[in-house]
């Protein structure tokens, strides 16, 4: 395949996905703690109350991705383990944590890509106001003032936000995801404050950290109409402003898209939609999550309403979500035309189906390999075509709590039995490892 030597090939977790240990060591409360203890709001009331015991068990995962050939990894930091009450007094435990798993991982020669913010947000602040409030942009500026300088001498990569339209919406307008409300004035405001304060923390992390590399990553959608009809491209156009534009225009172009806030009018009441100019500070890279495309309809019940058309063509995986690679693809060309960011990475990309339980020591997945495959494939495809595409991060490392469905979603290449904390390498593992070390950087 034609993957540049010096590609970035990876795999990504989260906070709150993996490491357990919610209330030890000094960790505080996070907004998933509060939701994920509410009975009703995660599949089977699961928790991330133990998850993969990854704060115990970070070195084995940590030599189980040098066993794969694995050159980077994509974390994120536990932002109340850090700064138990999200600003003001540290947590040495917690700060320690982070140290120790950087040197492990570096010890291994294998590079750390943080994420500050993947949703673990302190409680403390939610009762604060959260990201609805103005403030919040010097919270995270705290935080990440704190943590570019505890880390920034060995970790150079660095992402603000992971899917910021994930946080307003899902979390503020649908209510699926912590911190639960449906308040779609809410939700405009959250991510305001999340896109302004990403503007205010990129000079912080270049000032602590020489060298520093950073970016933001969206979880962006590649949209086609579910017919040629002009209704059903203008629904296109409406789904592509709120899921796509809406992020993009204000990090590369510091503006909001014209024809969006048109259309949301009073939604919007509040906010100085001009002081997203700030938003739009040069950025080293792109960090883009997909996992499936959007086929989008009219919705014949209001001329602004869109609805989603289940394709029955593709496969789809466990989440339901339909296996199209060639998204990706015109995804990242379009991205790379209309914005022209500097560098993308992939900072996620993977798939979720009902593994077999491990025989002889490995887990059977035909269908992941074959999702990989073909998203590997298109971003070659991406590559011939010119696109500054650097990296790719698998998601996940491991089986791990997949949010409001618990852990009924497995998106590892590593199995975990919950009950018994065993990793059991899946083959797509294998595959990973093999198609990384045909591309291996001699270092
Ligand atoms: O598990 C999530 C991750 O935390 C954010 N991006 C999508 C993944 C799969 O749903």
């Amino acid at each position: 395949m034609g993957f540049p030597k010096n590609f970035v090939w990876g795999t990504a977790t989260a906070s709150y996905q993996i490491e357990g240990s919610m209330l030890e060591d000094g960790r505080g409360e996070c907004v998933w703690y509060r939701f994920s203890h509410t009975p009703g709001k995660v599949n089977n009331n699961d928790t991330g109350d133990v998850a993969c015991d990854h704060y115990h068990r970070y070195r084995e995962d940590v030599a189980l991705m040098a066993e794969l050939g694995v050159p980077a990894y994509r974390f994120s930091i536990a932002w109340p383990r850090v700064l138990p009450q999200g600003i003001g007094v540290q947590n040495p435990a917690g700060l320690d944590f982070y140290d120790r798993l950087v040197d492990e991982l570096l010890a291994h020669n294998i590079r750390p890509f943080v994420t500050l913010n993947h949703w673990d947000y302190p409680q403390a602040l939610q009762d604060r106001g959260g990201w609805q409030v103005p403030a919040s942009i010097e919270w995270f500026s705290e935080y990440a003032d704190l943590m570019s300088r505890r880390l920034g001498d060995r970790v150079k990569d660095w992402i603000t936000h992971n899917e910021p339209l994930v946080v307003a919406y899902v979390g503020y307008m649908f209510g699926h995801h912590a911190p639960g409300l449906s308040d779609r004035v809410a939700a405009f405001k959250v991510a305001h404050h999340l896109l302004m304060s990403h503007g205010a923390a990129v000079p912080i992390i270049r000032r602590n950290c020489a060298g520093a590399q950073v970016g933001i990553t969206l979880n962006l959608s590649w949209l086609d109409p579910a017919s040629d009809s002009q209704a059903d491209r203008e629904a296109v156009r409406r789904d592509d402003g709120f899921g796509n534009r809406w992020f993009l225009d204000p990090v590369f172009k510091g503006e909001y898209p014209a024809d969006m806030v048109a259309s949301l009018g009073e939604t919007l009441e509040g906010l100085d939609l001009a002081e997203i100019k700030q938003a739009a500070v040069p950025t080293d890279f792109l960090g883009i999550n997909y996992y499936t495309r959007g086929v989008v309809a009219a919705d014949d019940t209001s001329p602004t309403k869109t609805r989603r058309v289940r394709m029955t063509g593709n496969p789809h995986t466990e989440m339901n979500w339909e296996v199209y690679p060639d998204g990706l693809r015109n995804l990242l060309v379009r991205v790379w035309k209309d914005y022209a960011p500097p560098a993308i990475y992939i900072t996620e990309n993977g798939a979720a189906y009902d593994d077999p339980t491990p025989q002889d020591g490995v887990v059977e997945d035909p269908d992941r390999i074959a999702y990989y495959q073909a998203h590997w494939k298109a971003c070659e495809q991406a590559l011939e075509q010119g696109v500054p595409l650097k990296g790719y991060f698998a998601w996940s490392l491991l089986d791990n709590f997949e949010w409001a469905h618990g852990y009924s979603k497995r998106f590892g290449l590593i199995y975990t039995d919950y009950a018994t904390q065993q990793r059991t390498l899946k083959r797509s593992a294998l595959v990973y490892r093999d198609l990384i070390a045909r591309h291996k950087v001699q270092r």
